[in-house]
């Protein structure tokens, strides 16, 4: 194996440097004193830097008004911790609000520092966490969102994406064994078909294959994406059985990019920066070191070999006579009043289990057969459908300009309005998946998309205007691969222009009914429409 070079304190990066000097987790037993103080009287670096560790963000665009990373374990939560989290946003009133992540995760805004103390001793009492949900940690651990019910399903990933998590966080308690990582982590644990979490784009992929006809899971590493450079995962030719090696194994990888990892420059720190220095041999004989035992080959191929389900939508479970219900909630956002209503629909017509997806909508699941047309009848329907329009279906976006300070645009809102305004007047054979991110670090996915936009700024009529660079050619699912971005600096007032052309050229979008096509067979669509 090369040996990393040695790295002097001097060269550490300033992240480096104030973890050097006080580990995140450490804020954890002063969330009392601050709640007394007042924001505005916190440390800096614990303020903004170190408060991310317990999942509690500072937010410079609404400062005082904090948002709450959680962790939902394979995306599932009870009917019981959303009506927590729902009283937790109501209070604030109209800052209160909540986002399903592109992890399939929650995160609550409006918090104020001094309700920390009372909101996790809710939390604790019914098993929520937020903890190392943010900064150098390991981010949540994504799964199928059908594990357990898919008829098809070859592995339920449910109790090891849990197990994982409480390896990983001490059970919610916080472990200090890997809160100095050198920089953010992604878990996911595929159990289906269809590639459900977008395997390629994490640090750690277990995907499902047979290996001399035992089923267990293939690994691979190093995916990523950054403003910097984005990577798809490749293969550490290891396989595991279905069971605790998963979470030895994660186990060990940890270790090593923990202890290995590079740590000079913030912008090659991630996992694939340290396979690239040492080379996968080198990285593989380290990881089995680390294991305890040799890693077995890889099997020939995986079994990933469907086009990626969106769950929108009812759907038969494996157990007879009982469905799921896929809601499609528009770009993830959710009121406390939303939270209170899938929490009622999960007890009312399911078992009261709650589910998330990566596509930032919501399942319930365990619907008797004979209670699902009582359900369609629900007002809530009309908010949250289960066959809305294709582009509004499919549509996916980062918090963007509204809540974060990296966003070079505002996001959500202006894709959904985009999407309506497209489905309003195209005819579209086939959803077409279009990811939002408001800036270069990617959170929106848009390399993953059929038409992925990522937020710049340009200039328009001689005026600095908000913009995207477009990403097409992602494929999700069986053979996944990333898009590339192929037009930049369109300015977000021209886009839904850009859009008709690009959605009638390559994806066999028809004028809608009543809509007269010009300019050869093209929709037109003036901006401000
Ligand atoms: Fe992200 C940083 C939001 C998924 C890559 N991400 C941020 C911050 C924390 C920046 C900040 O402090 O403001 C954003 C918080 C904004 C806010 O107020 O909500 C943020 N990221 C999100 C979420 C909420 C987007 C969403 O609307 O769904 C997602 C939360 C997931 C979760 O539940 O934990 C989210 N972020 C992602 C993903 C997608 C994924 O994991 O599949 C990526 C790309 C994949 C990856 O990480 O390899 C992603 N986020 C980043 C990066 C670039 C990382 C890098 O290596 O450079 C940053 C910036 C950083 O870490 O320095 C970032
Ligand atoms: Fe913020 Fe950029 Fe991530 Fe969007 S992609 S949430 S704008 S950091």
């Amino acid at each position: 194996m090369v040996d990393a070079a040695p790295v002097t304190a001097k060269k550490l990066n300033k992240f480096e440097k104030f973890k050097a000097e006080k580990d995140g987790l450490a804020v954890k037993s002063e969330l009392e004193k601050f709640a007394e103080l007042g924001w505005e009287a916190v440390d800096e670096t614990d303020l903004t830097q170190r408060l991310k560790w317990l999942g509690i963000f500072f937010r410079p665009v609404t400062p005082g008004k904090f948002m709450l990373r959680m962790r939902m374990p394979n995306g599932i939560l009870s009917s019981q911790k959303m009506k927590v989290l729902a009283e937790v946003v109501q209070r604030y009133g109209e800052d209160g609000s909540a986002d399903i992540t592109t992890r399939q995760n929650l995160q609550l805004r409006g918090i104020r520092l001094e309700d920390i103390p009372d909101i996790f001793t809710r939390f604790e009492a019914v098993g929520l966490t937020s903890m190392q949900s943010g900064m150098d940690n390991v981010r949540n651990i994504t799964g199928s969102p059908v594990a357990g019910i898919d008829a098809n399903e070859l592995i339920d990933t449910r109790g090891l994406v849990k197990k994982l998590q409480d390896m990983i966080t001490d059970r919610g308690e916080g472990n200090p064994e890997f809160t100095n990582l050198p920089r953010k982590f992604n878990i996911a644990v595929e159990g289906g078909r269809d590639n459900a979490v977008h395997a390629e784009i994490n640090d750690i992929a277990f995907v499902p294959a047979y290996r001399d006809g035992q089923l267990g899971f293939n690994v691979l590493v190093g995916g990523f994406f950054s403003a910097r450079r984005c990577e798809a995962a490749v293969p550490l030719n290891a396989w595991v059985e279905p069971n605790d090696d998963v979470v030895a194994l994660s186990r060990a990888i940890l270790e090593v990019y923990r202890d290995n990892g590079l740590r000079v420059n913030r912008q090659k720190a991630r996992l694939m920066w340290l396979i690239d220095e040492w080379g996968m041999e080198s990285f593989r004989a380290a990881v089995a070191e680390a294991f305890g035992r040799p890693l077995l080959s890889a099997a020939a191929e995986d079994e990933i070999d469907w086009d990626k389900r969106d769950h929108v939508g009812l759907y038969s479970q494996q157990q007879s006579g009982l469905s799921y219900a896929g809601f499609h909630v528009p770009v993830g956002r959710l009121t406390a009043q939303d939270m209170f209503d899938f929490a009622r629909l999960a007890d009312v017509y399911g078992d009261g289990e709650i589910r998330l997806t990566v596509e930032q909508n919501v399942i319930i699941p365990y619907i008797p057969d004979t209670r699902l047309d009582l359900l369609k009848a629900e007002s809530v329907l009309e908010r949250f459908s289960l066959e809305p329009s294709p582009l509004v279906r499919s549509l996916i976006s980062c918090t963007g300009a509204q809540f974060c300070n990296f966003a070079l645009v505002e996001t959500k809102q202006r894709a959904l309005a985009i999407a309506r305004q497209l489905d309003a007047t195209l005819s579209m054979p086939n959803p077409v998946r279009i990811h939002w991110t408001g800036c270069p670090n990617s959170c929106g996915q848009p390399q993953v998309a059929d038409i992925g936009l990522m937020g710049t700024k340009v200039r328009k009529d001689g005026k600095p205007a908000e913009g995207v660079d477009i990403y097409m050619g992602g494929k999700v699912g069986k053979d996944a691969q990333l898009g590339t971005c192929v037009q930049k600096g369109v300015p977000c007032d021209d886009l839904p222009a850009v859009l008709v052309g690009l959605l009638t050229e390559h994806f066999g979008a028809q004028p809608a009914d009543g809509v007269v096509a010009q300019n050869n067979g093209h929709v037109q669509m003036t901006v401000g429409e």
